[in-house]
């Protein structure tokens, strides 16, 4: 060995990053190591991410290409086209954005078409659960309700709802006037209210066509309009008419994770998104009929519980536990304990149907959207929707008695859900003086400094929940209130984040807010399309006054630090160009598309007052998510602490 080799610094091996936080998905995840099935967390190993792709400098919009931007000067290059760096980075955005946009709204336009037929008695099984939520939805979409039928009136919101999507509601979309007025103002002076969900969607579609927009802010502009035909739109509507015909969430406790399986009752999972199948499911599952059917098969009864949004749409309204967020999907069907899991659409992994194969899990697609091969497909229908569920249900029993070894890891988590927009204004002004005003003064005196969403999805490049609860943690205990919705939320639950006794880790002024009111100061808002609640209630706290008058004037921000899909793009980008600062971890999907990566940033911060920006770090997120915070407090006057006034009877009065 020369002496330069003896003295060169060894390079140190990087330590394997940890699958998870969460024991109980570590001991499936040894389980299926130990026994060589592969999950998602051993194929993350074995793919390595193209880095070209993963940085943004690859297009593949036609067959000239793949054009690949790398090398020295890749800034400076051109696909074969001329196409431009950022006009590629851009594209990819819109695009991913189009993508995210059209699921969550064709989710939406299926509650708008149950809603419809229930109107017109074409269901079996659904009826209108909240009729006070069907008349302020009217309302609010200036349908008059004088002297009409009930289903009349339901019959008309449905229409208008459909007519959002197909764009033939008018010039803007009908929720759009939900936005606090500077918010439509900057939105019509820019061109961005959205017309129509299809129209935006197809346009976006039609722009990033080779050839077509080639300038990447103009781009970017068509890519936040169409985003907020989801939040402002097509998500707004699900959260909305599902609450009309579901019900709306008030809290209620349960408790989650894979513990939560039951080793002597048949487990059924439901997995996807549109509550319309899982509410007959969680109907079908308490029938005395079908439960007798268990017990004639030797099971004490039947256990429902939930994976992904789908979890959050039952859990919130019914208290069905989740077994679980996106990375839990195969580690259910790894206990051995699942004897059937029903899926709909989104976010459902190919690779189950082989690994259930593997066991004596059934899994079952219910949508005419989706199909997988091999799996057993009961097509689902309205009109005779809880006959299916039943006939779904009764298979995952009948396949209880094929279950081999079970191994069910022993962990939950207790947890409270169910904060709807309509109950979180209840719970801080009570029943007659319903309204924002205790949380606008607390923040406006400091004990709770902002307030920050963490939603999104896991993704196994990065540590199953690490990010969330880190960052969970660290806001709440700096008096940030945190609010949650997604798979996001149930890393929290998982944890046991969901609950009051979450109060003792918070900071002092926010501590004291939530003994006050009752509640944790870690609030579960449901699934992903309800993100829509969290731009009401920013809206309605704009309107209650005191600060500012704009949802980029409030100390809050977003963060989304596991993302995975286009969906949570789509919804990240309605979040900032509805004014707030959003951060993903991860990586930056365009991260060598400077241009791009500036236009999101600092040309976003400019036009709209909000920003997409991304970091991998949780530590410099925590870091960013503050100093944006304190930036806010300072412009509204409000970051010096204000000396504590004991008012005597006559001020009191005056006041
Ligand atoms: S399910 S979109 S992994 S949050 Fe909504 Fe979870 Fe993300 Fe799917």
């Amino acid at each position: 060995m020369s002496d330069s080799e003896e003295t060169k610094p060894k390079k140190k091996k990087e330590e394997p990053r940890a699958k998870s936080i969460d024991p109980a998905a570590l001991e499936v995840i040894a389980k299926a190591g130990a026994e060589g099935i592969s999950t998602v967390f051993s194929r993350v190993d074995e793919m390595k991410a193209c880095p070209i792709g993963a940085a943004g400098s690859c297009c593949q919009l036609c067959a000239m290409g793949p054009c690949r931007l790398v090398g020295k000067n890749a800034e400076e290059k051109t696909g074969i086209c001329g196409a431009t760096h950022g006009t590629i980075g851009a594209r990819y955005m819109v695009r991913a954005i189009a993508g995210g946009v059209a699921a969550h709204s064709d989710h939406g336009r299926d509650i708008a078409r149950t809603l419809l037929a229930v109107s017109k008695g074409n269901v079996q099984g659904y009826s209108i659960k909240d009729p006070d939520k069907l008349y302020r939805v009217a309302e609010m979409m200036s349908i008059s309700t004088d002297g009409k039928e009930m289903n009349d009136v339901a019959a008309e919101v449905a229409q208008k709802a459909l007519d959002n999507f197909n764009g033939v509601a008018g010039d803007e979309l009908t929720y759009v006037s939900r936005a606090p007025q500077k918010r439509q103002e900057i939105w019509r002076k820019l061109g961005l209210v959205p017309r129509g969900v299809d129209r935006e969607v197809v346009e976006s579609m039609h722009r990033t066509h080779v050839g077509v927009d080639q300038d990447a802010d103009h781009l970017l502009d068509q890519g936040m309009r169409t985003s907020l035909a989801d939040g402002w739109g097509g998500a707004m509507l699900a959260t909305d008419l599902s609450d009309v015909l579901f019900g709306t969430p008030k809290p209620l406790i349960s408790q989650a994770n894979l513990g939560v399986l039951k080793e002597d009752e048949v487990n059924i999972i439901v997995h996807g998104h549109e509550p319309t199948l899982s509410e007959m499911i969680v109907a079908a599952a308490q029938d005395p009929e079908v439960i007798e059917y268990a017990r004639s098969k030797g099971a004490a009864g039947i256990n429902l519980a939930g994976i992904c949004c789908t979890a959050n749409e039952v859990l919130m309204r019914h208290g069905i536990p989740p077994a679980g967020n996106f990375l839990h999907q195969e580690l259910a069907i790894i206990t051995g304990a699942v004897d059937a899991m029903i899926v709909d659409v989104q976010c459902v992994m190919q690779a189950l149907q082989p690994l259930a194969e593997k066991f004596h899990t059934k899994l079952i697609t219910t949508s005419p959207k989706a199909k997988i091969p091999n799996a057993t497909h009961v097509e689902f229908d309205e009109e005779h929707a809880l006959d299916i569920a039943k006939d779904i249900v009764r298979m995952g029993v009948d396949n209880y008695v094929n279950r081999g070894e079970v191994a069910i890891p022993q962990y939950t988590g207790d947890l409270v859900a169910g904060f709807s927009h309509e109950y979180i204004n209840y719970m801080l002004g009570g029943k007659y003086r319903a309204s924002f005003r205790p949380l606008n003064d607390n923040i406006m005196n400091g004990k709770i400094q902002g307030a920050v969403a963490i939603v999104g999805c896991n993704n196994p490049r990065v540590t199953q929940d690490e990010g969330i609860i880190y960052l969970v943690r660290e806001l709440i205990k700096r008096d940030i209130l945190v609010v949650q919705t997604g798979c996001a939320a149930h890393a929290s639950a998982k944890h046991g984040l969901l609950t009051p006794e979450t109060m003792e880790m918070a900071g002092d002024g926010l501590k004291e807010v939530c003994e006050a009111v009752g509640m944790p100061p870690v609030l579960h808002l449901g699934s992903c399309v309800d993100n829509s609640r969290i731009l009401t209630i920013l809206s309605q706290v704009v309107e209650e006054g005191g600060l500012g008058d704009d949802i980029s004037d409030l100390p809050v921000a977003a963060i989304c630090p596991e993302y995975y899909c286009e969906k949570a793009l789509a919804i990240g980008t309605y979040a900032a160009a509805s004014g707030a600062y959003v951060v993903f971890g991860v990586r930056n999907p365009v991260a060598d598309c400077t241009e791009v990566v500036d236009i999101m940033s600092n040309g976003w911060e400019k036009k709209v007052g909000g920003q997409l920006v991304f970091e991998p770090e949780n530590e410099k997120i925590l870091e960013m998510v503050m100093s944006h915070i304190q930036k806010k407090r300072e412009a509204l006057g409000i970051h010096e602490e204000k000396e504590r006034v004991l008012l005597d009877m006559a001020a009191r009065r005056e006041l």
